[in-house]
């Protein structure tokens, strides 16, 4: 199957993309070697994470809301988040306006479920802790994200945090899910890129919506998997990812969380019971530097 990411269209298996993002499920025991694949790869992709059911329950909260609003078709289940093409949604993965998801009550409580604290106490080896703040993506038809590291967002802390992704309901390919360029965290030429963050910098972030020219210039090979509710896939702060474009007609619904060790310092801007989040970033009378400027200083 053709997916269209960004100005990029992609067939399964072409020399850019590919849909092998490999489960680690078989080593799920095996602590050591999730370690080294994590370190190798960049990422780790378990499915069943999560009770499916646990996951369902959050996807209706959601669903309840979007169908307040009159955004679900008319008529259609409300489970299967149909676009009512009467409602003109944002086109965007980005929450900046979606407090109202990220605080419903089983959407909490995905972030600190026994089997995801348990895993990450066993990866990190101790105690782990979730930021407090989580997001919530409700993605329309069209919309995709740009291709970024999640450390220009989120690096105040250490940087052995890692990012969980977990689709909130099944989330086939043409539904826009999360894709990873795999052997990016690797590339010693972004290493300046790392180095940003959007609040100090103001910058924009993303550095490139043109997959072809990642894998030109810094290798690696994009990945992705058709998801379901219930997996998830945890990668570190350097790789690059993005998401697949939405061409279906469905909303594409997901929450991405972080985790780290306890005992580590946190990223001020996403704990605490009311955590501020980006104070600069995408805030009014904030510019933000061009993309093609911060790349020009970062020597990329
Ligand atoms: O879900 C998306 O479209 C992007 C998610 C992402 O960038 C992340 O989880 O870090
Ligand atoms: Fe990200």
């Amino acid at each position: 199957m053709r997916v269209r990411f960004w100005d990029a269209e992609f067939e399964a298996g072409d020399r850019y993309f590919d849909t092998d993002l490999r489960a680690s499920n078989d080593i799920l025991h095996d602590v050591p070697a999730l370690r080294a694949r994590l370190e190798q790869d960049g990422y780790l992709l378990i499915r069943d994470l999560r009770d499916r059911d646990a996951v369902l329950s959050a996807r209706r909260q959601i669903l309840e809301k979007l169908s307040s609003k009159g955004m679900l078709g008319p008529g259609s289940d409300l489970m299967d988040g149909i676009v009512n093409p009467a409602y003109t949604a944002p086109v965007t993965t980005g929450t900046r306006d979606n407090e109202e998801f990220r605080l419903l009550s089983a959407v909490q409580d995905l972030r600190q479920m026994p089997q995801v604290m348990e895993f990450f106490d066993r990866l990190l080896g101790g105690p782990a802790r979730p930021f407090d703040f989580h997001w919530v993506r409700v993605a329309a038809p069209g919309a995709e994200s740009a291709i970024h590291s999640d450390i220009v967002f989120m690096g105040r802390g250490t940087q052995q945090v890692y990012t969980c992704w977990a689709p909130l309901g099944d989330v086939s390919l043409d539904m826009g899910p999360i894709v990873l360029c795999v052997g990016t965290h690797k590339a010693a030429a972004l290493q300046k890129y790392w180095t940003a963050d959007v609040d100090r910098d103001l910058v924009q972030g993303w550095l490139s919506k043109d997959p072809v020219e990642i894998v030109d210039r810094f290798g690696g090979r994009w990945a992705t998997t058709d998801f379901r509710a219930g997996d998830a896939v945890i990668f570190n702060m350097h790789i690059l990812h993005g998401s697949l474009a939405n061409t279906s007609t469905r909303y594409r619904i997901s929450a991405d969380a972080r985790y780290q060790l306890a005992s580590e310092p946190f990223d001020e801007r996403w704990t605490g019971e009311a955590p501020i989040g980006h104070y600069n970033f995408w805030k009014p009378g904030i510019n933000l530097e061009s993309v093609a400027a911060s790349r020009a200083k970062w020597g990329l």
